[in-house]
């Protein structure tokens, strides 16, 4: 018997010797160690044996079949790090290569106009101050000395949501409501951007919503001159050091004297052309000293205080600015008209 085992164990390294495949080898183990395998049918007959025979036996049986499962176990090791290295050899990546650009977003072209006019006012001291689209009659009409039935309401048309409440026309609510808060009290320098709406038909130079970008100044001794230079500044930084400005008389029932202002068309330069229709000037601004009912109702006494006003159509100077010609452009968002304006 313990002949028979050994030519068996003999015969097995052998055979597991010429093994070239993963399948070969489960091949052996099965054939070798598993139930129906001659190690198994010796070890069975071993009840044969005498009980002096059986130890040594079962020794010479249990070292067979430990070295014909360390070959195995061997082999078993080497198949499984080929496959591993093959694994790995297939999931390199290299690490050196260039990535791929991802599509980056840009800024919205009213959004830099924005950020453009804030940036040049906060350069002359003022603050950026904002406020509620949907807004009380009392802050959009009542305080701004546009009381009930006034006409310059039906001028222009508002969405109202109840009696007293609607959708802001103008962003000179939250100025209002600025002036409230100082209680009467100390200096006003705020930019109010924001988006404002009326019931007007969208068209190319009109839309239902749009965005103004209003500013106050109040305090002691402020003057129509010091409006006119502030406004000079402004467009100068906006349009280029050569803009001249003009101020034709107007009328609002929030400013008294009030003013439009028209700029040196930053086209032709003044010369004249398509932009500013032969006239060499634009109209970009609105603009007036407080009038004192305004001041008076928010609290500030008009003998002690004095104060201007401006307001702006964003999408209007960004037209200008950059040659746009339809208002529509920038709420539609076709990527063909963004992209224009990344790098501005
Ligand atoms: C325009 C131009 C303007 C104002 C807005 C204003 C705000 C307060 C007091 C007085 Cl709190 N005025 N804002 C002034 C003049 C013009 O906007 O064309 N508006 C219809």
């Amino acid at each position: 018997m313990k002949e028979r085992l050994e030519a068996l164990k003999a015969e097995a390294l052998l055979e597991l010797a010429q093994v070239a495949s993963q399948q070969q080898l489960n091949e052996m183990r099965i054939k070798y160690l598993g139930k129906k395998g001659p190690l198994t049918e010796v070890l069975r007959g071993m009840g044969a044996l005498s009980a002096e025979e059986r130890p040594a036996i079962g020794q010479v049986a249990n070292d067979v079949r430990g070295a014909i499962e360390a070959v195995i176990e061997s082999k078993q090791a080497e198949y499984q790090q080929a496959e591993t290295e093959l694994r790995l050899r297939a999931e390199t990546i290299d690490v050196t290569l260039p990535g791929k650009p991802g599509a980056i977003g840009a800024m919205h072209p009213l959004g830099k106009v924005i950020q453009q006019i804030e940036d040049i006012f906060i350069g002359m001291g003022y603050t950026v101050a904002e406020g509620p689209e949907v807004e009380q009659d009392y802050y959009n009409f009542e305080a701004l000395n546009l009381p009930k039935n006034h006409p310059a309401r039906d001028m222009q048309d508002s969405f109202y949501i109840t009696e007293d409440i609607l959708m802001r026309t103008q962003t000179s609510p939250v100025q209002v409501r600025t002036m409230e808060k100082m209680k009467g009290q100390g200096p006003i320098r705020i930019i109010c951007p924001g988006r404002v709406y009326r019931r007007d038909d969208d068209d190319a130079t009109h839309s239902h919503m749009f965005t103004q970008i209003e500013g106050l100044v109040i305090d002691r001794n402020i003057r129509m001159s010091d409006l006119k230079g502030t406004l000079l500044q402004f467009v100068q930084e906006l349009f280029g050091q050569d803009t001249k400005i003009r101020m034709r008389p107007s009328f609002f029932p929030f400013t008294e004297p009030s003013a439009e202002v028209d700029v040196t068309c930053s086209m032709c330069g003044g010369a004249g052309c398509r932009v500013c229709k032969q006239t060499g000037w634009l109209e970009i601004l609105g603009s007036g000293m407080v009038h004192p009912r305004v001041l008076e109702m928010a609290g500030y006494d008009p003998e002690e205080y004095s104060g201007f006003a401006f307001g702006l159509g964003v999408e209007r100077v960004a037209m200008l600015k950059y040659d746009i010609e339809d208002i529509r452009h920038f709420y539609t968002n076709d990527l063909r008209f963004l992209k224009q304006f990344a790098h501005i």
